[in-house]
């Protein structure tokens, strides 16, 4: 069912035009996102833009899938510092969110209602959904091995939709239309900071669902349109609840998402992708596909309350997903489908200089990472066709706890906690069985390292 008359109207006219050409596109009540309908295979399209320069248009045909297939070569790696390994999927799939729920489980999902999942930490990806048209996912969250939602929309009623499992992707639930906004309730990325408190974004109305008590129905979310324009790229939901998004509008939550506030805009054309740690310090990155093909990142250090004058990094190809791992360490993903670009760049300073790490010749939507033991994280990134890319990295736990940085706590760093028990020595000896760092070795210290077992 159309599922408002505006919007009926809209197709009609796009119906009517269609006949004489195959791509036609229809204004919008919005005028910075636009409709139109496929005359060849009938799907309908929305453009994301403003005053003419565009970041977007989805979903795609397969015959959009066949072409670039045909085009993209096998990517080369930028440099031997950082390893990214192609890791083996089905082909074909046009894919659009990554989440990792462990080092091992972990689920991706794409247009034409697919969902791929790996159990052996990445290294292989097979099928646990596969609806076809005209199902389209462009969010995922693994919540935990078992629960994992999946967001997006159908495209043929225009509803915005979620799916959950709750075995790991081996059953699905049933298909939940989210009650949303009057014109385009098409879903994108979702996050979730726990069992409970959920963010979907309406992308294409500039408006969010938010959930805090599980989402498991359509009751459970509320709708609310920060925006009212569109937010493009990834965005970030923090433990603490603070919200941010971006398109047009740069819009800031303090608290899930129920109060709203709009920030500065980074980039004079328009902004995307998102990511703040909770340090405050982050980045945000856009780009273009028309009439010129380029991206940007500009950063942050005091949550978007004031962004760098200029973008701290320029790219051939549109940013749209970006990731932290600390205020150090951080990634910038994106590309272009019809030009055959696209890649990973990252910075391991802040920001301050950043290195291609990885060509995919074609387009990257969304990242991950999880760690995958004491001294490792995984980093994942997934995009056009069927690319899912995986970098381990040497990252050591930080665990104050650890007193001998073996990577674990356990009764070594008991027996050196014991052994140091008393006054700290005078500086400059150290003193690292003083865990709270107020002089003395105690039973306080104590209480944190069996707090922090492993
Ligand atoms: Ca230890
Ligand atoms: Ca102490």
């Amino acid at each position: 069912m159309i599922a408002s008359s505006s919007h009926h109207i809209s197709q009609f006219a796009c119906r009517l035009a269609a006949v004489s050409m195959s791509l036609v596109f229809c204004s919008h009540s919005d005028a910075d996102v636009h409709i139109a309908r496929d005359g060849v295979s009938d799907i309908e399209t929305v453009t994301c833009e403003s005053a003419g320069q565009v970041i977007e248009t989805v979903p795609h045909s397969e015959a959009d899938v066949k072409r670039i297939l045909a085009a993209t070569p096998d990517a080369p790696l930028a440099g031997d510092r950082v390893e990214w390994t192609k890791m083996t999927l089905p082909s074909g799939i046009y894919l659009r969110a990554i989440s990792m729920a462990s080092a091992d489980v972990g689920f991706a999902a794409g247009e034409l209602g697919k969902v791929i999942r790996t159990t052996d930490g990445g290294e292989t990806w097979q099928y646990v959904l596969n609806q076809g048209f005209p199902y389209y996912y462009y969010g995922c969250k693994a919540i935990d091995e078992d629960r994992v939602v999946i967001s997006g929309f159908q495209n043929q009623t225009g509803e915005g939709i979620i799916r959950w499992s709750d075995d790991g992707g081996d059953t699905w639930g049933p298909v939940i239309a989210l009650p949303g906004p009057t014109s385009i309730k098409w879903l994108a990325h979702v996050e979730f900071i726990d069992e409970d408190n959920g963010i979907v974004e309406a992308a294409w109305a500039g408006g969010v669902h938010r959930t805090t008590t599980g989402g498991q129905t359509a009751a459970d979310w509320t709708y609310i349109e920060p925006s009212g324009s569109w937010f493009n790229g990834t965005f970030t939901f923090l433990p603490d609840k603070r919200v941010w998004l971006a398109g047009i509008d740069v819009v800031y939550s303090p608290d899930g998402g129920v109060n709203w506030s709009t920030l500065p805009s980074a980039s004079p054309t328009f902004d995307g992708p998102i990511a703040i740690l909770e340090s405050s310090k982050g980045y945000i990155g856009g780009g273009t596909i028309s009439p010129s093909v380029k991206g940007w990142v500009y950063g942050t250090t005091d949550g978007g309350s004031s962004w760098t004058p200029q973008p701290i990094l320029n790219t051939p190809f549109p940013i749209r997903a970006l990731m932290s791992l600390d205020d150090d360490r951080g990634w910038a993903a994106g590309g272009n489908i019809y030009t055959s670009i696209g890649g990973v760049w990252g910075t391991e300073d802040g920001g301050d200089t950043w290195q291609l790490e990885l060509n995919t010749g074609n387009e990257m939507n969304d990242m991950d990472w999880v760690r995958f033991d004491a001294g490792h994280v995984d980093v994942y990134v997934a995009g056009y066709i069927s690319q899912i890319w995986r970098a381990r990295l040497d990252y050591p736990l930080w665990l104050p706890a650890d007193i001998n940085g073996d990577g674990v706590v356990d009764v070594l760093d008991l027996l050196e906690l014991l052994s140091a028990w008393g006054p700290c020595p005078d500086p400059p000896q150290e003193c690292p069985a003083d865990l709270d760092g107020n002089g003395v070795v105690d039973v306080l210290d104590l209480l944190i390292l069996l707090a922090s077992w492993s």
